[in-house]
């Protein structure tokens, strides 16, 4: 399956993705296709909405402490909700869908989440530090917030004219 990112400002991002149903091939391809794609653009996280799929899965892999990125360490989380969270952190957030752009955003510090996996079993995850923000920033694009909307709305303009900028020059390169 060969899959393409969705990027800012394209309408697409603002979906509400569709729960999911059907714990089928469909689905176990396009997971299997959204983790080396994830990889090979060098992120840590990826909601199917983002590849153009408005359903609520999303897959993550956490770098180690050596930054690698470990077969063993990918997750697929399908229908998440956040049933607990607490304390609050600050990171600086990026995301597939809005490149090269890089902002502080405040999150829960700690999160329990309810999901399922690619079979439709029940599963619960406690997640802190760098897994709790990309657990977050993910169930966001399920509701189709980015983290852009976060943003002050001094550092929003501020944004909106770096990434017009940003654009057109990407255009005149391409
Ligand atoms: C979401 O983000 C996230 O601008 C995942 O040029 C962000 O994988 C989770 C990326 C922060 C936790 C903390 C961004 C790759 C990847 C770019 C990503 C870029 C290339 C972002
Ligand atoms: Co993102």
């Amino acid at each position: 399956m060969k899959l393409t990112i969705v990027e800012y400002p394209d309408k697409r991002l603002r979906q509400k993705s569709k729960k999911v149903t059907s714990f089928d091939k469909k689905l176990h391809d396009l997971l299997d296709a959204m983790h080396p794609f994830m990889i090979e653009t060098n992120g840590i996280g990826l909601a199917a909405i983002q590849v153009a799929h408005p359903i609520r899965a999303l897959v993550l892999n956490i770098p180690d402490e050596d930054g690698e990125q470990l077969p063993e360490n990918l997750l697929e989380i399908i229908n998440p909700v956040i049933v607990k969270q607490e304390g609050e952190t600050v990171y600086q957030e990026g995301c597939l869908s809005v490149p090269k752009f890089y902002e502080d955003i405040k999150r829960s510090e700690s999160i329990t989440i309810n999901y399922q996996d690619r079979d439709g079993n029940t599963k619960t995850l406690d997640a802190d530090g760098l897994l709790a923000i990309a657990i977050q920033h993910e169930i966001d694009h399920l509701e189709g917030i980015l983290f852009i909307d976060k943003l002050s709305y001094a550092r929003r303009k501020k944004f909106e004219k770096e990434y017009k900028k940003l654009q057109k020059e990407r255009k005149k390169s391409s």
